[in-house]
């Protein structure tokens, strides 16, 4: 165990490819890095029936328990093992497990409102927006959804034109003003390496030279 000496935030839209970014450089840099999914953090709704579940707006900042997660991550950032939540799409619920994280030299907080809360960001050490236009999104959230959590086209289109879309653009997008840099395209891998070298210095290993342009096409196929 250590206290974490470099806090990473990864904000940005659905689909823009936070979570890509976030997976590759944990791969990359190996047992150093603990990758926080604020998704992990949606409200406990066990009070909701699925239907009522179904109609929350998820793309809310109030949709998010932010008192654990502020709790939690400076738990972490004290050198302290958590029990982070977890979460299930599928039934919109919290589920019973949680996962135990113990912490590490580098933390990566990911989700489009990793940059949305201030005692949140003054825990960043550094804050990336990832950029990707509206259209790549939605392509994206197609995919995983219809493809990967089994939703109906048609739901995924509504729920995006209805929610998705403009509380984007009244909450999420304005956090980038908070970003110390704003990275274009998810899996960006020039963008990818220069954050890997720079967490590997921090951790005090070797740069990493095994990381190969190809990420681009690699990570397209795993893009959210
Ligand atoms: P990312 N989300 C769901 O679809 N269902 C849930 O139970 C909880 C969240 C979606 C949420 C948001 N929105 O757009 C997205 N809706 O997860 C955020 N509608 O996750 O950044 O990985 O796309
Ligand atoms: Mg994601």
């Amino acid at each position: 165990m250590s206290i974490p000496s470099f806090v990473i935030g990864i904000a940005g839209g659905t689909g823009a490819g936070k979570t890509t970014i976030a997976r590759l450089i944990t791969q990359n840099v190996g047992d150093s890095v603990t990758r926080i999914p604020i998704d992990n953090y949606y409200e406990d709704q066990s009070h909701l029936e699925l239907d009522e579940r179904e109609d929350v707006n998820y793309d809310h900042p109030s949709a998010f328990e932010w008192e654990l997660l502020r709790t939690q991550l400076s738990t972490l950032l004290e050198g302290q093992p958590i029990e982070m939540p977890t979460y299930d799409f599928e039934i919109h619920n919290r589920t019973d497990e949680t996962t135990r994280v113990e912490p590490t030299d580098v933390v990566i907080l990911e989700g489009i409102f990793a940059l949305y809360d201030e005692e949140i960001n003054e825990m960043l050490d550094l804050r990336l927006y990832v950029e990707t236009d509206a259209d790549v999104r939605i392509i994206r959230r197609i995919q995983r959804d219809v493809i990967e959590r089994g939703r109906d086209l048609e739901g995924v289109i509504e729920q995006y034109l209805s929610t998705v879309k403009p509380m984007h653009e009244q909450f999420v997008e304005p956090t980038k003003k908070h970003a110390d840099l704003v990275v274009p395209e998810g899996a960006n891998s020039v963008a990818v390496n220069l954050l890997a070298e720079k967490i590997h210095a921090e951790v005090g290993g070797t740069a990493g030279r095994d990381w190969e342009r190809t990420v681009t096409e690699e990570a397209l196929a795993d893009q959210l």
